[in-house]
């Protein structure tokens, strides 16, 4: 039997999860469930990285402790991942003791190795990356590329890893083995990084304290959080305590991650596998980024999407099979609403939807609720579909082998397309009609059924639920789980079961027409926008209104001392929400008494059919600042 380990990369606990997120841990869960299906000994990775100076600093803004701040969001993690139907055979926590004294032995291999020195480091730094910069990687005025944010300069003693040592093994392993570091892209941009030179990294920080402790110096400081974080790919298969599962799953079959991070794997981390002498991943896949408008979705940039709203609201399925099917894994790939609900409509609701729908209608007009008997031999299209069914399998490895799961399932719909051409070729509908054709009627249904018998096994890797629900449909009830490659054999479906409740597996999602926006007045000049003195206010008190339930008595501040103003939020917002609040204030507006209280200006507003969502300011500036 073969096995296949295959990781995701440990999120920062810092953020919330987002559909970049997903993205990744779906694909590696289609990795997983393929391999399963194909009977290999499957190991799947995921989990959180909780250590660092982004999530010392997060905690503190949010006035918890730092193990309070990672629980919680791991907790989101776990949670997610059930939702998304997520097989992980386990999820790795950095904060667990099991990981820390795994990533304390695997430094201390380094040190022993005689790769670590104590020595200066001075220069930049992305927190939100968690990452050295040089100068001239630094986009102007020092702004990290990823985060558009400005690196921190820092002087701090630290120990550091000899990379440099290792610049002609790793260039000769990248360069025999094309495998290793994949898409081909990916490749030559570490292949260039390696030629134009490696040098010495620093692995600890001696000015955070969040973090795992040097073993060889109790006043060492933390290990760089990456260190840490890298080695959670042992440390969850029992490099500290449990040498027996080490050896069955390491080396990983693949690590997954996205572009943005393939520096650490490609390089940083065999390198130090190498300094432990412990064998090297086989392959490291950097695809691309989920992008929203042509920008990564990260929370620093502030444009996430929550996967879990997605699955929400158009099923867990769909989401995965949109990742799955829309995007070429190694490019990046832009999300929008418009192009998910077109997807979904036309592959699932429209091919397969159909189909099911289709063949299990046919088969209670015709047959009552049971799975008819194929009877005689193959004629008119049969072969046709059989042909296709059974070469599906062989099609789809390479495509699997290569992470093209957009192209894998375009294979696999190949044989839905093939199927429902079957099925108005053979129009069982007009045959139904003489009854000496029964048992063609039969032979035909029984064809498609088995079609999406083989569909459910085909899809399962991508659409676990979706799969379920097919064979539950066709009547194999509780067999679903036992399906693999093997039961790939046409004709192995029984007949005379009896249906299971028939149901849409993907309901058209029906699109909303877009409201009409249009210009609400005509056109101003500047200087009439200039008559508006908008100003950063604060509001220092907030209370209801007597009389009346939607009006809110708000005292504000907005530089020149406390005015009174009313707000006709209170539907949306209590006092307390809005009390420390900085909202933006229309300082110059005319007083009028409302409900018996003199408003001396009005906070702007949001202002929806059923919500409404009162406008401020993404950083602190002083009251009275103004807005322009
Ligand atoms: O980098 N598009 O954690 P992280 C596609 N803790 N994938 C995305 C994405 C996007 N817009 N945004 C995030 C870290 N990802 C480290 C990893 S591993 C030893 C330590 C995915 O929370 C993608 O897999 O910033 C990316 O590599 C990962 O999330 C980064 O997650």
């Amino acid at each position: 039997m073969s096995k296949f380990y295959v990781t995701t990369p440990i999120y920062y606990t810092n953020d919330v999860p987002h559909i970049g997120h997903a993205y990744t841990t779906v694909a590696a869960d289609v990795m997983a469930r393929y391999h399963r299906l194909c009977g290999d000994d499957v190991f799947f990775l995921t989990g959180v990285d909780e250590h660092g100076q982004k999530l010392e600093r997060a905690a503190a803004e949010k006035g918890m402790s730092e193990q309070e701040y990672c629980d919680n969001i791991s907790a989101r993690f776990m949670s997610l991942w059930e939702k998304m139907d997520i097989s992980n055979d386990y999820f790795i926590r950095t904060t667990s003791e099991r990981h820390k004294a795994a990533a304390q032995k695997f430094f201390r291999a380094v040190y022993d190795a005689g790769d670590v020195y104590k020595a200066y480091y001075e220069g930049w730094y992305c927190v939100p990356c968690e990452r050295f910069y040089k100068e001239n990687e630094l986009l102007d005025e020092n702004i990290c590329p990823i985060h558009e944010r400005p690196a921190e300069w820092i002087k701090e003693e630290n120990y550091f890893f000899r990379l440099s040592k290792y610049q002609d093994r790793l260039l000769k392993l990248i360069e025999e083995n094309p495998d290793f570091i994949q898409p081909e892209s990916r490749r030559n941009e570490v292949l260039s990084m390696i030629r134009s030179g490696l040098e010495d990294r620093s692995i600890s920080r001696s000015s955070v304290k969040w973090g795992v402790p040097v073993p060889i110096d109790p006043d060492g400081g933390v290990l760089y959080v990456w260190v840490d974080a890298l080695s959670n790919y042992i440390s969850s298969i029992g490099y500290g305590d449990d040498p027996d599962t080490l050896a069955r799953y390491w080396p990983a079959d693949i690590h997954l991650l996205a572009k943005d991070i393939l520096v650490f794997h490609g390089i940083i981390w065999p390198a130090l596998l190498m300094s432990a002498n412990l064998p090297l991943p086989k392959q490291i896949f950097g695809h691309g980024w989920l992008t929203k408008d042509g920008k990564k979705i990260s929370k620093t940039i502030g444009n996430v999407i929550d996967p879990s709203e997605l699955a929400d609201e158009f099923g867990t399925d769909a989401v995965r099979y949109f990742f799955m099917r829309e995007f070429t894994f190694g490019s990046d790939g832009d999300f929008s609403r418009e192009s998910f609900i077109h997807r979904i409509n036309s592959d699932l609701a429209n091919d397969l939807g159909n189909l099911l729908n289709r063949t299990l209608a046919l088969i209670k007009q015709n047959f009552g609720d049971t799975i008819p008997q194929p009877e005689g031999e193959p004629e008119g299209h049969d072969q046709e579909l059989i042909d296709t069914a059974l070469k599906i399998l062989p099609r789809l490895k390479p495509h699997i082998d290569k992470l093209a799961f957009s192209d894998a399932l375009d294979v696999i719909w190949d044989l839905v397309r093939r199927a429902n051409k079957y099925l108005d070729e053979s129009a069982p509908w007009r045959l139904a009609k003489d009854p000496s054709k029964k048992d063609r009627v039969a032979a035909i249904l029984y064809n498609c059924v088995e079609a999406l018998r083989f569909l459910s096994i085909f899809v399962s890797p991508f659409m676990p639920g979706a799969s379920k629900r097919i064979v539950e449909q066709i009547g194999l009830d509780g067999q679903a789980a036992a399906q693999t490659f093997a039961d790939l054999e046409w004709g192995k479906m029984p007949s005379g079961v009896a249906m299971g409740k028939v149901e849409p597996i993907f309901p058209r999602i029906e699109v909303e027409k877009k409201q009409e926006v249009k210009p609400s007045t005509s056109e101003i000049t500047i200087d009439d926008f200039k008559k508006v003195d908008l100003r950063v206010a604060e509001v220092l008190s907030a209370e209801a209104v007597e009389g009346t339930d939607k009006l809110l008595s708000l005292t504000v501040d907005a530089g020149s001392g406390p005015r009174t103003i009313v707000a006709g939020v209170a539907e949306y917002y209590s006092p307390e929400d809005l009390v420390g609040k900085k909202v933006i204030l229309v300082a110059n507006l005319k007083p009028a008494k409302v409900r018996g209280v003199e408003s001396q200006g009005m906070l702007l507003a949001a202002v929806g059919k059923k919500d409404l969502s009162i406008l401020s300011i993404d950083k602190d500036m002083p009251s009275g600042t103004k807005v322009r």
